[in-house]
């Protein structure tokens, strides 16, 4: 459809991952090596539901996975696993096809190991880690329809 001159619209989102170490209690099912069960995401700020323009999020997790290509078609946008080591993600986005829209690449490294002034504290507690970023997805010139999408109430 027509592109709408001179105009910009900007979505909110955050991406990354949070991971737990597996405790004593954990699934026989879970190969003995991995020390931690982890979920990559991309969401929206403030519960935003981002499946009216995202058609489709494709995790590339490391080749030591099975099926390293996850292709996650509706929300949650996310993946979750167990493992033993940190490595990077490439997290593919692909919108609609009304928006006519190449798709956008981002890469988050998976943190499972806490650092810094808190690490040791959080190490005891066997606490949740967290590293995520905040990101838009910027449209210039959008076409009518994903200017209708992104806009409707
Ligand atoms: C490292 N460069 O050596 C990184 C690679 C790979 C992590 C980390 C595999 C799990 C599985 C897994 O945790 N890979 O095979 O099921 O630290």
């Amino acid at each position: 459809s027509k592109r709408l001159k001179n105009l910009q619209i900007c979505r909110p989102f955050v991406f990354g991952n949070m991971a737990v170490p597996l405790k004593e209690d954990r699934s026989p099912d879970i190969p003995t090596d991995h020390t931690h069960s982890w979920t990559v995401f991309l969401k929206g700020v403030n519960g935003d539901d981002l499946s009216s323009f995202v058609k489709r999020v494709v995790f590339k997790l490391h080749e030591t996975y099975a099926n390293s290509t996850r292709s996650i078609e509706e929300p949650p946008f996310e993946v979750t696993e167990t493992g033993w080591g940190e490595f990077e993600i490439s997290i593919r986005v692909y919108f609609v096809p009304e928006a006519s829209e190449k798709n956008v690449v981002m890469y988050h490294h998976l943190k499972l190991h806490p650092y810094g002034p808190e690490a040791e504290q959080q190490k005891t507690n066997g606490a949740t880690v967290t590293s995520m970023q905040y990101d838009e997805f910027v449209f210039n010139e959008p076409t009518e329809s994903l200017f209708e999408i992104l806009t409707k109430k």
